[in-house]
């Protein structure tokens, strides 16, 4: 059983919604248990146009190998109409592996951990929500890279909105 990390984004279509529904679909895998989950951020895109992100990071235990998981990760995409027009297009769905226990190992088509994981704020806070202690293997604790990615805009979220709803309907009685 390997410990991963799943950066999940989107920016097209009901994406709030998107996020919630993916980390359903992970959980529902044979093979993959979501130990827990970041709360949501909202983002300023990076490197990219298009409308905010809402970003989140799930921790997950699965006896899948890395390769494994990113193909799971790409099935799950697929789903939910993920398309590529170019490179950094706003999306339906993105999952990426961040990292993968303390696994270092790269190609083309999978490097882990993640090559921008410790340059970007929504991976990074969401990351450290989960384990303010983490390391990034290979590169140090994760807490090291915060003060590079401050100017980086970040607003966390419930994923609930339960308490707003029981507030509006206490307004309005
Ligand atoms: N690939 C290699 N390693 C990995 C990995 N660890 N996880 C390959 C996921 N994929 C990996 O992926 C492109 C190629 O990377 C695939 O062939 C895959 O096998 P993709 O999902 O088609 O595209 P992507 O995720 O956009 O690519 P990439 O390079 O991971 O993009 P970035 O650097 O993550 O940037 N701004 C905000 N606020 N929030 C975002 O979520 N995302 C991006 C994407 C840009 N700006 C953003 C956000
Ligand atoms: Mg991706």
């Amino acid at each position: 059983m390997t410990v991963a990390f799943i950066g999940i984004g989107a920016n097209l279509g009901d994406a709030r919604q998107a996020l919630k529904d993916a980390i359903v679909c992970l959980a529902q895998q044979v093979g993959i248990t979501v130990l827990a989950r970041s709360s949501l951020y909202r983002t300023a895109p990076v490197d990219a146009g298009g409308d905010d992100y809402f970003n989140a990071v799930v921790k997950v235990e699965t006896s899948f190998t890395a390769p494994q998981l990113l193909r799971i990760c790409h099935h799950i995409e697929d789903q939910f109409g993920r398309e590529r027009p170019f490179r950094n297009a706003p999306r339906t769905l993105d999952l990426d592996l961040l990292l993968f226990g303390d696994e270092i190992h790269g190609d083309e088509h999978l490097t882990v951990p993640h090559p921008r994981v410790a340059e970007r704020a929504f991976t990074l806070v969401p990351l450290l929500e989960l384990d303010p202690a983490l390391v990034i293997p290979g590169q140090g604790p994760a807490a090291g890279f915060l003060p590079a990615v401050n100017t980086q805009r970040i607003e966390k979220f419930s994923f609930c909105q339960c308490t707003r709803q029981k507030a509006e309907a206490r307004d309005a009685s």
